[in-house]
């Protein structure tokens, strides 16, 4: 059976999650139930990284443990998936002692092949980021990347050759490892200035799995957390580890593409390990038009939007309102429009019609399939195998609309028997199919449509036009116009 290996980013729990983190899992999410449908053997994983210097400043400004804020945090997470319907296998955390063995013995790996060295690392830190940045890269005195302050930082520490995988590391994202390729081309010109070996290990921070040739010294929270991708499969020896890897795709925020796609295959290089089939950055999400940040006030609360709109909505809308590789807006008057306009009217509308005129027919249901093709299923695995969410998503609603087009211009209400018995067939099989794509996106939806079509849990083998023989239910809206 084919194996496919998904993960999202492992969160901080300094904070809780927000639209940027339920974009990502749901993302993943998405991934997962598609390989599922397919037939697949799919591993899910997602989970939270819970050390390092700024869970333990997080965790003593709340005057708590570290251990006391990451246990109450990292359940936060597991509540929000629950709601946003994420159908993780496993959730991994780095405090777990499994993973903290796992990255003693990655890192005596990489020792015995001569790859860590003790020097002193002279530079900035970002502890927001936990990045270590350069004096070149300071812009302003400040974080490059999220302009915010930088800590000056003289310490021994111990460092990693990367510098030594950089050829290796080019040819892989040459080779296509990077989607897309704009985030691909912007690593590679990077990678074309100098890169230096990286400090992985911290004196300074005690809120850290502790690195086992100096126990002086707690493992620098990256190559920690990274390596919660290969823990998670209980590697080394694990039935999973030689099951799974390498990762079919890592899926990540631009922010931190860098270090998927860069210090994590040059790890696992060093440890004589594959590296991940892929890494796909996604686009940033801003809060009417300004980033999310709690001093604005606009972070946007995952639960909110699931228990007011429903998640299906909610997942419905991360998708549609801005093709996945860009940034876009999040706005909650858009996603109301986006309810109305097309959930209401083009897929509950349809369903209620359709269904009101079927439950009344008791003819045999048969016809002419001449919608067939209302969906291309090749062109939707393409976009699925391109990770081009946004195009997959259309697609499915332009073929909603297509049907919605037919039932137009065919006017059932108009029609007896043999032409109604047509038309009725076309337009059920084409509903029926477009549940099984919609299970990725939406699977509570999908699956009130099958319920209502009195069919059984269905998967992409059956998006086909076959026999209606079902009695049909038309039940409840499955959405409603909101004010
Ligand atoms: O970086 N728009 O964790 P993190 C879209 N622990 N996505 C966003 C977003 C936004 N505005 N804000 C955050 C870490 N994200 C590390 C990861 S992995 C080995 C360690 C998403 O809690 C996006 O996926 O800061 C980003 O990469 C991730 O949240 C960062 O989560």
């Amino acid at each position: 059976m084919e194996k496919f290996y998904i993960t999202t980013p492992i969160y901080y729990v300094n904070d809780k999650p927000h639209i940027g983190t339920a974009y990502t899992t749901i993302i993943a999410d998405i991934f997962a139930r598609w390989h599922r449908l397919l037939g697949e053997d799919v591993f899910f994983l997602t989970g939270t990284d819970e050390h390092g210097g700024k869970i333990e400043k997080s965790a003593r400004d709340k005057n708590k443990t570290p251990l006391e804020l990451v246990n109450e945090n990292s359940q936060k997470y597991k509540a929000v998936w629950e709601k946003l319907n994420i159908s993780y296998d496993k959730f991994i955390r780095t405090t777990d002692p499994l993973h903290e063995a796992a990255v003693q013995k990655f890192i005596k790996k990489v020792w015995d092949g001569g790859d860590i060295y003790k020097g002193e690392y002279e530079g900035f830190y970002c502890l927001p980021d936990e990045r270590y940045v350069t004096e070149n890269e300071l812009v302003d005195g400040k974080c490059p990347d999220c302009g915010r302050e930088v800590q000056k930082i003289k310490e021994e520490a111990y460092f990693f050759r990367l510098s030594r995988y950089k050829d290796a590391i080019i040819k892989i994202i040459e080779n296509g490892l990077i989607i897309p390729k704009k985030n691909a081309n912007e690593i590679l010109s990077r990678l074309k200035g100098e890169l230096k070996d990286l400090d992985i290990t911290r004196k300074s921070v005690s809120w850290g799995i502790k690195f086992p040739f100096d126990e002086s010294h707690s493992v620098y929270v990256w190559f920690d957390a990274l390596l919660n991708y290969l823990s998670a499969l209980d590697w080394p020896d694990g039935k999973l580890f030689n099951e799974f890897w390498p990762a079919d795709i890592h899926l990540v925020g631009k922010d931190i593409a860098w270090f998927h796609s860069v210090i994590w295959p040059a790890m696992l290089l060093s440890a004589g390990l594959e590296p991940p089939k892929r890494v796909m950055a996604h686009g940033w999400w801003t809060v009417d038009g300004k980033k999310m940040s709690k001093s604005i006030g606009n972070v946007v609360d995952p639960v909110e939007m699931a228990e007011k709109y429903g998640a299906d909505a909610f997942r419905y809308f991360l998708i549609r309102e801005k093709p996945t590789w860009d940034d876009g807006d999040f706005s909650e008057s858009a996603l109301k429009s986006r309810i109305n306009g097309e959930l209401m009217s083009d897929l509950s509308n349809l369903i209620a019609r359709v269904l009101t005129i079927a439950e009344k027919f008791s003819g045999k249901i048969e016809g002419n399939k001449e919608l067939e093709g209302f969906i291309d299923k090749n062109k939707l695995a393409e976009f699925f195998d391109n990770c081009d969410l946004y195009s997959a998503l259309n697609l499915v609603f332009d073929g909603i609309r297509r049907i919605n087009k037919y039932v137009n211009d065919k006017e059932p209400w108009k029609l007896k028997d043999g032409e109604l018995s047509n038309v009725l067939y076309n337009a059920l099989e084409a509903i029926r199919i477009t549940a099984i794509f919609l299970k990725p996106f939406m699977p509570s939806t999908a699956e009130k449509i099958e319920e209502k079509l009195n069919v059984k849990y269905q998967t992409i083998p059956d998006a086909d036009f076959k026999e209606f023989t079902s009695r049909v239910h038309r039940g409840e809206n499955l959405f409603n116009r909101l004010v």
